[in-house]
């Protein structure tokens, strides 16, 4: 059996649709952050030395960590030729770059953003705000905002290529493209005047398999 060690609102999310996808069966073991720090709780640091989320184990001994590992293996061992390219083919290249872009490359521009909002407007001495002020605000516009937009404009021109980010067929690559795709949307400034990418999030949105891995994740904070 598979088991999901998944982690409210958050990248394991994109595990369980990946298993709904390829109908595969397995369970979930829960985890709630810290109301305050929004980190995951020490108990899973008990199934994995980092204490983040996602992490799948199997009967057989297998702990993996690191969602692009674990998409690239649940792929590999139990796809059965599904969701990925043919080995050798230009797309299958396209899958292993965005299987390794989506945590590699968009998403730290999009925790620098995350970790500069939450200075901006977390609790300090008054005198210590105006100063946390100015430097959030300058990393964010010298640097994290041009950079988000960069990466978004990049993608974008890749979804005018094809429907999908690897080629004309859904794989794995979506779904790993997904978490920083939704994250952009919730907080990097991903709107309609970048339609690929909103067209693109509203096709996978309706997937019944997404849909049916929301209902076994629980609440997700970034489509709200
Ligand atoms: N690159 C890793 C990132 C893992 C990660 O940072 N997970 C977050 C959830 S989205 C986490 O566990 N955060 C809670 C914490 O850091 O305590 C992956 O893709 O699996």
């Amino acid at each position: 059996m598979i088991t999901v060690h998944h982690l409210n609102n958050s990248r394991s999310q994109r595990v369980l649709w990946l298993l709904e996808e390829l109908e595969l069966p397995y369970e979930i073991v829960r985890y709630e952050r810290d109301a305050k720090t929004m980190l995951a709780p020490p108990a899973l640091r008990r199934v994995h030395p980092l204490g983040k989320s996602p992490v799948l184990t199997t009967d057989d001994g297998l702990v993996l960590a690191e969602s692009g590992a674990i998409v690239e293996t649940v792929i590999e061992r139990f796809g059965q030729g599904r969701m990925t390219p043919p080995a050798g083919s230009p797309e299958a290249l396209r899958y292993r770059y965005w299987l390794h872009y989506a945590e590699g490359s968009a998403m730290p521009p999009l925790l620098l953003k995350l970790i500069f909002d939450k200075i901006e407007s977390s609790k300090m001495p008054f005198f210590a705000k105006p100063i946390a002020k100015a430097i959030a605000g300058k990393a964010k516009s010298s640097f994290i905002t041009p950079n988000i937009a960069t990466h978004l404009d990049f993608m974008e021109g890749e979804l005018g290529k094809s429907e999908w980010f690897a080629g004309d067929a859904f794989t794995g690559a979506d779904v790993q493209m997904s978490f920083p795709v939704e994250a952009a949307q919730a907080r990097g400034g991903l709107d309609a005047s970048r339609p690929k990418l909103m067209a693109w999030l509203a096709r996978i949105h309706a997937r019944a398999a997404y849909k049916r891995a929301l209902e076994r994740g629980g609440p997700y904070g970034l489509l709200s």
